[in-house]
């Protein structure tokens, strides 16, 4: 990794003016006839021959998936009229296993999936090893619509020296996101609408605590709130201006800071934090609170609120409670973020996923290309949501699809290839997701998208920022975590002790990560602009 990271620093000089670079190029690009004379417009065939591409990624998480062989798969290699030659790493040490290859360039692959998905501090591009594919965008028109299409994304796949690597898979990042939930009946029965306010928050829990919301004759069995340690922030944070999630956030003028080193709304989140536990609103083990507890809790009717990832909602909670019937009325319900002096948001994810590059030692570079490209399009989408229609799934006469009885069955639907996001640029849908989980769920899904914001930018790191930034910042966090603890539960004081917590941030070096994400997000800033 060191020889291959140094060409990185070499690179980041020619970083000026990278956003502006790539529109250029998304703009002059204009299909052209490849060296068969083949002219490659965004549908299959790919390539006017037959060809073949090596590709290096990762098995399926299902062991008993052979993903080189599954229908869905091999439909795209089919149509796209590629064979493709495999080389298939396992799936739990793809990281660990891919990344000494690719370093020390010991592949022939002309496709490799990067071991680094999601993470772009962990630097890899500017290497020398992948090709800019903004060099080749005229067999790409798939992946620059893209790119016109999604700003963010683009500018997040920018890196410092103004070239896009990789073609990424995404996530659904702005649905089914981490929200509060309520026990609907526990709501209706304290004559109570959800909260939208701290302080109804507050007469809500008082109220979940001192009556027998669950009927057993004991009005002091009922723990107000069950939410896990890593939640509060999510709960919390938005209603005092603060991403606590990211940690790092920028303000509306560009300038960047660390939340959890706010001294003004991070300490009044701690004090209001501080004052649930005092009151035995948050339980005082609450650190230790892990889900398995949450939904036993839930299944013994014990508790009335929680926060936790969307997909718990109809899942994970709502279906263990002993009188859930199915509908919205019996279950545990998304709501709205809580507001304080500020309006509440709940933090979304960064959409991208899984990413491909091509290898610079391809002597296919053009295919490679243009395959991966054709592998991101709508069509080849569908494919990895839905499968193959008549086998895995039906259009129904409304146009909305569902899956057959086989589809239904996860197993054979893994087994055909569904979301093969190991070896192929797959993005996740929300259509697709809302047919998993109840049809209420989905609708309120549909009304909490609004309150999503975007969490700190995936921004890719120069060698140098990310050694830094991995050498300070695991300690920074740490001190930020036990002091959130001991603040809470009033071990330490705020009047006396934030102060002392801010100079040990400082003493391990937090205005120069700050500094870092700056710089990082002032970059960001250019390619989006
Ligand atoms: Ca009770």
């Amino acid at each position: 990794m060191v020889s291959v990271t140094m060409a990185g620093v070499l690179l980041a000089g020619c970083a000026a003016g990278g956003g502006r670079s790539i529109d250029d190029a998304i703009q002059n690009a204009k299909p052209v006839a490849d060296s068969t004379g083949y002219t490659y417009t965004g549908t299959g065939p790919i390539t006017g021959e037959p060809g073949t591409l090596k590709i290096m990624a990762q098995e399926s998480n299902y062991s008993f998936v052979d993903i080189s062989t599954a229908p869905i798969v091999l439909k795209v290699f089919e149509e796209a009229g590629i064979t493709p030659e495999w080389q298939l790493l396992p799936y739990d040490s793809y990281e660990e296993d891919a990344s000494p290859i690719i370093s020390s360039a010991g592949t022939n692959a002309d496709i490799i999936k990067i071991p680094d998905s999601g993470d772009p501090n962990q630097v890899y591009i500017k290497s020398g090893l992948f090709v800019p594919l903004d060099e080749y965008f005229d067999y790409m028109p798939n992946f620059i619509k893209w790119l016109s299409e999604h700003p963010v994304e683009k500018a997040e796949l920018t890196a410092e020296d103004g070239h896009i690597y990789y073609v990424p898979g995404t996530n659904v990042a702005d649905d089914y996101q981490p929200c509060l939930m309520y026990n609907q009946v526990w709501l209706d029965k304290a004559g109570m609408e959800a909260p939208d306010t701290l302080d109804e928050l507050v007469e809500l829990l008082r109220y979940f605590r001192d009556n027998d919301m669950n009927g057993n004759g004991d009005a002091s069995d009922e723990i107000p709130m069950s939410v896990m340690k890593e939640f509060l922030p999510y709960m919390f944070g938005p209603a005092f201006g603060l991403d606590l999630v990211s940690g790092f956030q920028a303000d509306d003028k560009g300038k960047v800071t660390y939340a959890y080193a706010d001294s003004e709304n991070y300490k009044k989140y701690l004090a209001f934090i501080n004052s649930l536990y005092e009151e035995g609103l948050l339980e005082k083990d609450y650190e230790t609170l892990d889900r398995d507890m949450v939904i036993d809790r839930i299944s013994k009717d014990l508790t009335g609120v929680a926060f936790d990832f969307s997909w718990a909602m109809s899942m994970m909670y709502s279906n263990v409670l002993p009188y859930y019937d199915g509908t919205a009325a019996t279950g545990f319900v998304g709501v709205a973020p809580l507001s304080g002096e500020n309006t509440g948001f709940y933090v979304g994810r960064n959409s991208l996923a899984g990413m491909f590059g091509v290898n610079v030692n391809s002597g296919r570079i053009e295919l490679a290309c243009k395959f991966l490209d054709y592998a991101m399009c709508d069509h080849c989408q569908n494919y990895y949501q839905w499968g193959i229609e008549g086998e895995s799934f039906v259009t129904n006469a409304d146009g909305s699809r569902s899956y057959t009885e086989k589809g239904n069955d996860n197993d054979w639907l893994q087994s055909f290839g569904i979301n093969p996001a190991f070896v192929l640029p797959a993005a996740q849908s929300v259509e697709a997701t809302d047919i998993l989980v109840a049809p209420w769920h989905a609708e309120i899904n549909a009304e909490l998208r609004q309150y999503i914001r975007h969490p700190w930018p995936d921004i890719y790191a120069t060698t140098k920022e990310s050694d830094t930034v991995n050498l300070y910042m695991a300690d920074i966090q740490s001190i930020a975590s036990d002091y959130e603890t001991a603040f809470i539960k009033g071990e330490k004081n705020l009047e006396g002790d934030f102060e002392s917590y801010l100079s040990e941030l400082e003493s391990h070096h937090l205005s120069e990560v700050t500094e870092i994400r700056q710089t990082q997000y002032d970059r960001y800033l250019e390619a989006l602009n």
